[in-house]
């Protein structure tokens, strides 16, 4: 089966109809099922310090009687050097467990999180983190029910009281040595709990561009109010997240982290984030260009990344901008190590006036910003949209630009 796709508004005068295969629209659906999905890091169980694990797990275990009408005393006190290492065992294996079921598996999260993880954590060190707290939880019960055992099998009540001293000592040892396990996974869930919140049925505006092309300028000059500053963990400058309050409609506005020209597995974390709210967050985009020389990438490298951004994601609502004209002179201004590049007549028209339809604005002179406010207006209706449609029903979620 093939489906046309809904004709949305068309910012950037490139709109071609696309048609759907059924595996892109199965593609579809799956997305749209994750678009309930996110915002498993605000539910993060809240981890105890392994030390406070520990301490009251011993406590507890310490209060621990034993069974009542035992009136032998080597039996009771086997029966209770017994019952205080099981409880010991259990107060100790009980929030471990707890803590494993409810940190989710890697592969069951929104794929922008997913990112997230990797780009916060590292590679694989999630999983690392939670398989040694899964090693930890499995050693405290075999050792605990080991030492429960030998002191239920003691012949005297001092043998008992040893056995009991004996198992208290070792399961302490055992988890102090283990506990920082517990406590790298407390680590974590700080970490991820304070990640910039995400909401997906907010049209968000996503400026990307090379560095310093006037994206955070962009961003201010957008929002209805003061941009607050998001900061993901992994990155030490802020990223300006804005709000667009119109017609009783609520959007958002963001900066992503410049892109350069390099290949993807040079790109630092900054860069990844870009990509991930790229490939999996439902963005509109506005790609700002610097022609004026201002910003350190030639004009012939933003081509490049612009070329590569634009075919990497082609189904995102688009809006081109060429920023800070106040600066912009009558020839187009060539880096030293640039070539003139006469022949390559898209690389010249891009140099002049960036991509076919981009908008010519400047933050400093105000040029152009009432038509980049209608226009980004127009766009965040589009993707408020395409939101819609795919919530109330994946089949008719089908929009392309
Ligand atoms: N002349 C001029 N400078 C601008 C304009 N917009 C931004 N800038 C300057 O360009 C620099 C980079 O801007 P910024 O918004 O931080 O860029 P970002 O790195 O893409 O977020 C800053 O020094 C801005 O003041 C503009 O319209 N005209
Ligand atoms: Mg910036």
């Amino acid at each position: 089966m093939q489906t046309t796709s809904y004709e949305g508004v068309n910012t950037t005068g490139s709109y071609v109809p696309t048609i759907k295969t059924e595996k892109e629209r199965k593609q579809k659906e799956k997305s749209s099922e994750q678009l309930e999905r996110i915002g498993a890091f605000q539910e993060l169980p809240m981890v105890m310090p392994s030390v406070d694990i520990l301490y009251s797990a011993l406590r507890k275990a310490k209060r621990v009687s034993p069974t009542k009408g035992i009136a032998n005393i080597a039996k009771r006190e086997r029966n209770r050097g017994a019952k205080q290492l099981d409880a010991l065992m259990k107060e100790l294996a009980v929030p471990l467990r707890t803590y494993l079921e409810n940190f989710p598996k890697k592969n069951t999260l929104h794929p922008y999180e997913r990112s997230l993880i990797e780009l916060t954590l590292g590679d694989g060190n999630y999983e690392e983190v939670l398989g040694k707290v899964d090693s930890l939880r499995k050693k405290v019960v075999s050792v605990g029910k080991e030492h429960a055992s030998l002191c239920a099998k003691s012949l005297s009540k001092r043998e008992a009281e040893e056995r009991l001293n004996e198992g208290m000592k070792k399961v302490k040892e055992m988890f102090n040595h283990g506990g920082k396990a517990v406590d790298d996974l407390l680590n974590i869930a700080k970490t991820l709990r304070a990640m910039p919140v995400v909401d997906l049925e907010t049209p968000t505006l996503c400026l990307v561009g090379a560095p310093n092309v006037g994206k955070s300028s962009l961003v201010r000059v957008l929002s209805t109010g003061k941009p607050e500053i998001c900061n993901y963990p992994f990155t030490t400058r802020g990223i300006l997240m804005g709000h667009i309050v119109s017609n009783y409609q609520n959007f958002q506005v963001t900066d992503t982290p410049g892109l350069l020209k390099r290949c993807d597995e040079d790109r630092n974390n900054l860069e990844k984030l870009t990509l991930a709210v790229l490939s999996h967050l439902p963005t509109a985009i506005l790609y700002v260009h610097d022609l004026s020389g201002d910003c350190g990438t030639s004009s012939s490298d933003q081509f490049i990344i612009y070329k590569e951004i634009k075919e990497r994601f082609p189904d995102h609502l688009w809006l081109d901008v060429v920023s800070k004209c106040d600066l912009l002179q009558e020839s187009p201004v060539l880096f030293i190590t640039e070539d003139a590049d006469d022949n390559d007549l898209k690389l010249s028209k891009y140099r002049k006036l960036g991509p076919d339809g981009a908008l010519h604005v400047s933050v400093k002179n105000e040029v152009g910003l009432n038509e980049l406010k209608v226009r980004v207006q127009e766009l965040l209706s589009s993707q408020m949209a395409r939101i819609q449609a795919q919530k109330s029903d994946p089949e008719v979620g089908e929009v392309s630009i």
